[in-house]
């Protein structure tokens, strides 16, 4: 009888939801920290390197644990994933693709991680991520992706540092360059601050040294050869004619 409602429980309800990602392809887990504008409210601004070191040490965490972690790049309160499962014939895929776990326990791997690393938050609560998946096969789209993370660490950077300068009714419907030039009639430099700041960071496979955080990663479209050196391609198709 148990063993009935068991099984007919999981059929009818829990495999009902059961999601899973397709095989041999490019996997991206981006995680985003739940309601940040409250939890770095009292944090350093415009850049709070100790809020920085804790998520670099959450995502190293994770791509040690994740099953086909080749890459990671992070930026304001975010850290962006790439999971492959194609470079050999065998290759397992986090949680057998299971969309559920993958999302669920990626986003709690890293948030005990990051609350870990960064410590007590005054009275504030412990901090909280949420988590998604998204399969994109083609290389140049995962290139693309990245490329677009990293343009929103720049204009996020220039916004937190033109924030930490002029009241928000100041800077509202400002574009780009009026900030840059707002900044710099109060003798502030964008370009002069930390790479990392500007850029985001990345944690990457070294040869020698295994897993290790990035501070000084290029500007990703001035410097194609970087990220096309870290996106895996996939093997000939077997299928294709000699
Ligand atoms: N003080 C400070 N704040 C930061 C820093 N980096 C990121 N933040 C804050 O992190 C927040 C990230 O914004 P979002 O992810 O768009 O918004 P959110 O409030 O986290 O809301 P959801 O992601 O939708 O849950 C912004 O409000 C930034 O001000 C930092 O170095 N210092
Ligand atoms: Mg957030």
């Amino acid at each position: 009888m148990k063993d009935d409602l068991g099984r007919r429980m999981k059929r009818d309800y829990e495999d009902a939801l059961r999601l899973q990602l397709p095989r041999r392809t490019h996997v991206v887990i981006r995680i985003d920290g739940r309601g940040f504008h409250k939890f770095t409210a009292g944090l350093e601004r415009p850049y709070c390197r100790h809020l920085a070191d804790a998520l670099d040490q959450a995502a190293l965490y994770l791509c040690q644990e994740m099953i086909g972690c080749r890459f990671a790049y992070g930026q304001s309160d975010e850290y962006s994933f790439l999971l492959t499962d194609f470079e050999r014939e065998d290759a397992a895929l986090w949680f057998d693709g299971n969309v559920q776990k993958i999302v669920s326990v990626s986003a709690s791997l890293f948030t005990g991680a990051f609350n870990w690393a960064f410590g007590s938050n005054g009275e504030k609560s412990p901090a909280a991520f949420d988590s998604r998946v998204m399969v994109i096969s083609q290389r140049s789209e995962v290139e693309n992706y990245f490329l677009w993370r990293q343009l929103d660490a720049s204009a996020n950077s220039l916004n937190m540092l033109a924030s930490a300068h002029f009241p928000h009714g100041e800077l509202a419907g400002k574009s780009t360059a009026e900030k840059h030039d707002m900044l710099h009639s109060k003798g502030v430099n964008w370009a002069k601050q930390a790479a990392d700041f500007k850029r985001g960071r990345a944690v990457r496979r070294d040869e020698a040294a295994g897993w290790v955080i990035d501070l000084e990663i290029p500007i990703f479209n001035r410097n194609r050869k970087y990220l096309q050196g870290i996106i895996p391609a996939m093997p000939q198709d077997p299928l294709r004619p000699e």
